[in-house]
C-alpha cells in the first residue's frame, strides 16, 4: 500500500510540471488552473510583479518630469519679468537741470557782493565740481536770470558768464572778421553753439582792447564784454549732472 501511494504522488507531480512548461502563464485556461491550483498561483504571482512594478515606475517617472518642467518655466518667467530701473541723472537742490547733448547740465546763479577770490572760487564754494557756465540757448538765459531776480537781483545786477575772448580777436572790436558770434568762446566743458550769445546793441565792442570777459544783465538778459577783473554782482555756475 505504501509503495502504491508513493507512485501516485510522483505521477501528480509530473502532471504539474508538464502543465507549467507547456502553457504560457497568461494563456492558462480556467480548467487547468483548477487542476493545478497551488502551482498556478505561484506562476501568476511571479509574472505579475514585474508588470506592476514597471507600471508604477513609468507613472512616477512621468510625474517627476512634468513637475521639473513646470518649475523651470516658472523660474524663467520670473527672471524675465524682473527689471531694474535706474534713477535718471539729477541735479542737487537749488540747481536747475537743462537737457543738453550728450549730457544734461546743472546751472545755478550765485549773487555775491564782491568777487575778490574770482568767479571760479565762487562757483566751487557752492559745489566742488562747478565751474563758471555759459548759455546754450535763450531758455537757459531766461530761466537763470529769472532765478537771479527772484534772489534779489535788479537792473544794476550783472553776472559773469563762462566765456572768454578768442585768440584771433584779442585786440579787435567788431569787424567783418571778428563778429558777435566768433569773438568769444565758451569756457565750460559743456556749452556749445552760438545761440547763447545774446549781446546788447553794439557789443562786444572790446572797449580799450581789454574786454576779455562777458557779463549778463539780470533784467535785460543781454550781454556785454568787460574786463575780467572788474567787480560784478554775481556769476553763473554750472556742472554736469551727478
Ligand atoms: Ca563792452
Amino acid at each position: 500500500m505504501l509503495g502504491h501511494f508513493q507512485l501516485i504522488l510522483l505521477f501528480q507531480s509530473f502532471q504539474v510540471t508538464f502543465v507549467i512548461a507547456c502553457i504560457p502563464t497568461q494563456q492558462i485556461e480556467r480548467g487547468n488552473i483548477e487542476e493545478v491550483t497551488s502551482t498556478t498561483s505561484i506562476s501568476t504571482s511571479l509574472s505579475l510583479e514585474p508588470l506592476v512594478t514597471s507600471s508604477s515606475t513609468t507613472s512616477t517617472s512621468t510625474s517627476t518630469s512634468t513637475t521639473t518642467f513646470i518649475i523651470t518655466t516658472f523660474t524663467t518667467s520670473t527672471s524675465t519679468t524682473t527689471t531694474t530701473t535706474k534713477a535718471p541723472p539729477s541735479c542737487p537742490d537749488n540747481w536747475t537741470k537743462f537737457d543738453r547733448t550728450p549730457t544734461s547740465w546743472c546751472m545755478r546763479v550765485a549773487l555775491q557782493p564782491t568777487m575778490e577770490d574770482g568767479t571760479l572760487a565762487v562757483c566751487q564754494a557752492l559745489n566742488s565740481s562747478a565751474v563758471v557756465s555759459g548759455f546754450e540757448n535763450q531758455n537757459e538765459i531766461s530761466t537763470m536770470m529769472a532765478s537771479a531776480v527772484e534772489q534779489g537781483a535788479d537792473s544794476n545786477s550783472n553776472l559773469f558768464v563762462g566765456a572768454k575772448r578768442t585768440d584771433d580777436c584779442t585786440s579787435s572790436g567788431l569787424t567783418a572778421t571778428c563778429t558777435a558770434l566768433n569773438s568769444f568762446e565758451w569756457t565750460d566743458p559743456s556749452t556749445t553753439g552760438t545761440d547763447g550769445f545774446q549781446w546788447s546793441a553794439g557789443q562786444p565792442d572790446n572797449y580799450m582792447g581789454t574786454s576779455e570777459c562777458v557779463m549778463i544783465n539780470a533784467v535785460t538778459e543781454l550781454m556785454d564784454d568787460v574786463k575780467g577783473d572788474d567787480t560784478r554782482q554775481g556769476v553763473v555756475c554750472g556742472m554736469y549732472v551727478a
